[in-house]
């Protein structure tokens, strides 16, 4: 990882909160336009899902005329846990609008200021539909590296964008400054709502959420949430009307592990080799040769 002063779009006081926090908030960091392509994306998915609902008995109405915030919380009203987690806790379609969010300057400058110009989008990105009163809501206490314990691929940055506001009322992001600096602790599947999220052990729960420790991070849409992959975070339930949508995006330098095991992820920016970034004909086709393994030069 090389950082360059001259490269990337963050100031020094946003670099310096980064790496004493393990997290940083740009507020705002898109506009609409930058997320219209997302949330087409997921309107798409949306329209899928209603006419399977639909095809099984299990609504009336496939609600078109909803609005994006609302549609998918009315779908599922009455419905149960598990029609809902079988669509998947969390989603990673490959449509094109989430390749163009990943791609986008905007994001990918601020990653650059942290982790150098030679950026890797990792496989792992979430599109998460945080529907009220569903199991899958609230995220319990965890370090994403948890979730790729094995892999040499440090350092991980997710960028969280919230595609409505988050608040504190629909479930916003908590985290635990400086927690980053930690090993990856202990660590097991949640067991009592049927998403089997991984969650720190509970010997570290009470020191580490004592109330003056928690961080809750309501933030505009379009802003970004950028933290370290050893940073402790959870979300709070969807306690609101509408949906809590989001994305997790996550981004490290080309020479780490690139995770193949999680999916395909894809070269984003590179200063060195600018022809190799990949178009979306390459991430659409789920092409491995953009990845970190060595080029020739
Ligand atoms: O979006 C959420 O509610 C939780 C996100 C999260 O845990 C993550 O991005 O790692």
């Amino acid at each position: 990882m090389e950082r360059n002063p001259n490269h990337g779009t963050l100031t020094a006081q946003q670099i310096e909160h980064y790496d004493r926090e393990g997290y940083l908030v740009i507020e705002p960091l898109l506009t609409d336009d930058d997320m219209a392509p997302a949330r087409a994306a997921m309107s798409e998915k949306v329209n899928i899902i209603a006419e399977e609902l639909l095809r099984d008995g299990k609504i009336k109405d496939k609600l078109e005329r909803e609005p994006f915030a609302t549609r998918l919380a009315k779908l599922f009203d009455g419905l149960t846990d598990k029609d809902f987690l079988q669509y998947g806790r969390s989603w990673r379609d490959r449509i094109a609008g989430y390749f163009m969010l990943m791609s986008n300057p905007k994001i990918v400058g601020a990653v650059e200021s942290l982790i150098g110009s030679e950026l890797f989008a990792n496989p792992v990105y979430n599109v998460r539909p945080k529907v009220p009163k569903v199991a899958a809501g609230a995220v319990p206490w965890h370090q994403d590296k948890s979730y790729w314990p094995d892999a040499n691929s440090n350092p991980v940055i997710t960028v969280w964008i919230p595609l409505v506001d988050a608040t504190h009322e629909n479930g916003c992001l908590h985290v635990i400054p400086r927690t980053q600096k930690k090993r990856v602790l202990d660590y097991h599947h949640e067991s009592h709502t049927g998403t089997s999220y991984l969650e720190v052990d509970e010997k570290y729960l009470k020191s580490l959420t004592r109330n003056a420790n928690i961080v809750a991070l309501p933030v505009k849409a379009g802003s970004a949430i950028l933290f370290n992959d050893r940073l402790v975070h959870s979300s709070t339930p969807n306690q609101s009307d509408h949906v809590r949508w989001s994305v997790d995006l996550r981004y490290q330098p080309t020479d780490q592990d690139p995770m193949p095991q999680h999916g395909a992820g894809f070269l984003v920016r590179s200063r060195k080799h600018p022809e190799r970034v990949a178009t979306l004909e390459d991430w659409l086709a789920n092409r491995p040769e953009h990845d970190s393994s060595p080029q020739p030069s």
